[in-house]
């Protein structure tokens, strides 16, 4: 060691880099940014701590099981779905840049304030995807899409393909509490650092592997699946794949971030055009499938961009490694 050299500061390869910084970052990175955006993103941030805590403590609070109502998709709402829409509602409402609202837990969209009041963005989300996985402890999720809505009237400014997304994301409530984002600048990966309240960045700029011998589908509706799909599946047993299902979205597409293979959700008896929505479900995770150098697909068509016609319009899905969804599609 030269006799300098220890006063060198020094510098580990992996910064400890939170959510906030990073969000600074990006903003920082985007001339003429305004700061509303990163305004936004730590509003979701506080929502998802908010949640992620609510979630731990479900049992322990009583707050499992059924709400009592049902949603305008005629499913039960469970306590914590609606627990969860009210804390993002809470987090975001005064978020003096926010339009519009829209969520799966609510039949019209809340109009907050108009464009000439300062109303820049539309935030969508499902508050807890997979929620009647909570009463078992299985991972469930928030996923949210965010739009800017600079025409046409506020009400429907919403309705936008998935190709113009600002920024999407999903936060895992599992064995760990994981927030995965794209701002169309690559993919990074936070965990919530429970001893210091803050999400730390553990990955950046995610890349899918190309192949992956694991495909995830609830093979019970394989009968009602079209013959493409169902010939998929035939090679998939021929060629050595894994099955792998949860029933929860984000963590099925979380592990398929990961691990690569395909997450499938085709048309069946029960949902013809697809069980999955297209605005909040679908495209946020489209999104962040091509960001990472995955596909998403609604049979042959790419997912983001399809032109939507209804906030909670459903779709059928493959998404995952480029190759494995070309796989699919082969077949279909
Ligand atoms: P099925 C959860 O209800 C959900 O919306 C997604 O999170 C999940 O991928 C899918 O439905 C599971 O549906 O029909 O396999 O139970």
């Amino acid at each position: 060691m030269t006799e300098t050299e220890h006063l060198q500061p020094r510098f580990t390869t992996d910064n400890l880099l939170s959510l906030q910084t990073h969000i600074l970052a990006e903003e920082k990175a985007h001339p003429g940014a305004t700061g509303d955006f990163s305004w936004l993103l730590s509003a979701i941030s506080l929502a998802a701590k908010t949640i992620a805590n609510k979630v731990r403590r479900a049992r322990i609070e009583n707050v499992l099981g059924d709400h009592g109502d049902r949603n305008i998709h005629g499913e039960a709402q469970q306590k914590l779905d609606v627990i969860s829409n009210e804390i993002i509602l809470r987090c975001l409402g005064d978020r003096a840049n926010v339009a519009v609202l829209a969520s799966e837990e609510d039949d019209a969209p809340v109009v907050l304030r108009s464009r000439g009041a300062g109303g820049r963005y539309a935030v969508l989300f499902d508050p807890l995807d997979g929620s009647s996985n909570v009463d078992y402890s299985v991972g469930v999720g928030t996923i949210f899409s965010i739009l800017q809505v600079d025409s046409g009237p506020v009400q429907s400014s919403y309705l936008q393909p998935g190709v113009r997304q600002k920024a999407a994301g999903y936060i895992l409530y599992g064995s760990s509490v994981v927030f995965v984002l794209t701002t169309g600048n690559g993919v990074n990966m936070f965990v919530l650092d429970q001893s210091i309240g803050a999400f730390v960045r553990v990955a950046s700029k995610i890349r899918m592997p190309e192949r992956s011998k694991i495909y995830s589908v609830n093979e019970a509706y394989r009968d009602s699946f079209p013959k493409g799909y169902r010939d998929y599946l035939d090679f998939a047993h021929a060629n050595g794949y894994s099955s792998r299902y949860i029933g929860s979205m984000v963590a099925d597409v979380h592990r398929t971030l990961l691990k690569g293979g395909v997450f499938l959700y085709p048309p069946t008896g029960t949902h013809a055009g697809g069980k999955l929505r297209l605005m909040y479900e679908a495209n946020p995770m489209a999104w962040i499938m091509e960001q990472a150098g995955g596909r998403a697909c609604a049979g042959r068509d790419r997912i983001l961009d399809i032109a939507p016609t209804d906030l909670h319009e459903r779709t059928s899905v493959v998404m995952g490694s480029a190759g494995e969804v070309d796989e699919v599609l082969r077949h279909l």
